[in-house]
């Protein structure tokens, strides 16, 4: 009976160690119901035990009883052959097996009683247990809720920070923002990723979105690269990088107009700027050709020749000349025409250099190897 007690006194824990150990899958029967389930089981197995206990007992009763017929068929006999009266030594003996015959009935059928009765206990026990993990079910699934509509409040303040979106570009920032790194949306589409961006805040009026720039800094970032990188961008946005022309795209097509600015200093110091009142490139199907009006400023318009043109690469010859794969022979990517007039994403020279290959604005300082570069667009209305 103390064993079955410690068992019985188990039961709770275990049925807290079932939920907390993971047994339960949490999807093919609600958690109360497993609880149960689990519990009944483990009583059914005790109840089991008990039953096969009393039948054992009442086994050992029956076959003490068929003995003691035997037996005293076996004297009645003796006493009918031998025809004489048994001695009071045999009589007294006889008495004192009875006796002992009686007693061991008795104290099986004493044994019987109290296996009855445990088993009525137990079976008393069982209810008591199963309502106590009912209580305890109910109990762990309210707490199971209580955290699932906490993690769905924590889901709903998630959902509402990614709603506020991102600018398209570097004019919808709060007004006085600083100039430096912000992620834009440029496609307007909040199921597209944004985009890390520099805002140029200070030059001009500010607002601007820099979508290429070269620095004297080093290491420098490789600009002879292919359609991809150029289609994507790369780089980095607080040194040298080319924002994406996919990017660039989604931003002039957007409906808005938008201006280019291109800033460029040369190694003795000097610098001058150009300004594009129009500016927007077309789609990758359409090769990303440039379109740019109504130019501005003292650098001269070195553009000309890459109005209307596809952007080439590397790895692309879009350019309008069908002896040379420009990009190529510039070591750059850009809109070239004839091969054009400019080459702002040539090779960096960290000096001055008169090579093609370099990065230059032929109507300032025709070949002349540049030393900073940036192009930047806004909207003017
Ligand atoms: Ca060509």
């Amino acid at each position: 009976m103390s064993a079955l007690s410690s068992r019985l006194a188990t039961l709770l824990t275990l049925a807290v160690l079932i939920v907390t150990a993971g047994c339960y899958d949490g999807k093919s029967i609600p958690l109360d119901e497993y609880v149960q389930q689990v519990v009944r089981d483990e009583l059914q197995s005790i109840v089991s035990t008990l039953q096969s206990g009393t039948e054992r007992l009442e086994n050992r009763l029956e076959s003490r009883m068929e003995a003691l017929e035997r037996r005293m068929e076996e004297l009645t006999g003796r006493l009918d052959s031998q025809q004489t009266q048994p001695d009071e030594s045999q009589t007294s003996q006889l008495a004192t097996r009875l006796n002992s015959q009686q007693s061991q009935l008795s104290e099986l059928n004493t044994q019987l009683n109290e296996q009855k009765t445990t088993q009525s206990e137990v079976s008393v026990r069982m209810d008591n247990l199963t309502s106590q993990v009912d209580i305890l079910g109910s109990k762990l699934v309210g707490a199971i809720n209580n955290t699932s509509s906490q993690q769905e409040r924590i889901d709903d303040l998630a959902a509402k920070v990614k709603q506020l979106t991102p600018p398209r570009d570097c004019s919808g920032l709060p007004v006085n923002s600083p100039s430096g790194v912000y992620l834009l949306r440029p496609s307007g589409n909040n199921k597209q990723p944004s985009v890390q961006s520099y805002c140029d805040m200070d030059a001009a009026g500010g607002n601007w979105t820099v979508i290429q720039r070269r620095d004297d800094i080093k290491p420098h970032q490789d600009f002879y690269l292919g359609w991809k990188d150029y289609k994507e961008g790369f780089g980095k946005v607080t040194k040298e990088f080319w924002w994406g022309l996919e990017h660039v795209y989604q931003l002039t097509s957007s409906g808005r107009q938008y201006e280019l600015r291109v800033d460029l200093e040369a190694f003795d110091g000097n610098r001058v700027y150009v300004v594009y009142q129009g500016f927007s490139v077309s789609s990758e199907l359409d090769g990303y050709r440039l379109s740019c009006t109504n130019y501005s400023g003292p650098a001269g318009d070195g553009l000309k020749y890459s109005v209307n043109e596809k952007f080439s690469t590397r790895d692309r010859d879009q350019d309008s000349n069908a002896n040379y794969h420009c990009a190529q022979l510039y070591q750059g990517a850009w809109w070239y025409g004839r091969c054009g007039d400019s080459n702002l994403n040539g090779r960096h020279r960290d000096g001055v250099i008169r090579d093609s290959t370099g990065i230059w604005w032929w109507d300032w300082r025709g070949y002349e190897s540049l030393k900073k570069v940036d192009m930047k667009i806004r909207p003017t209305y």
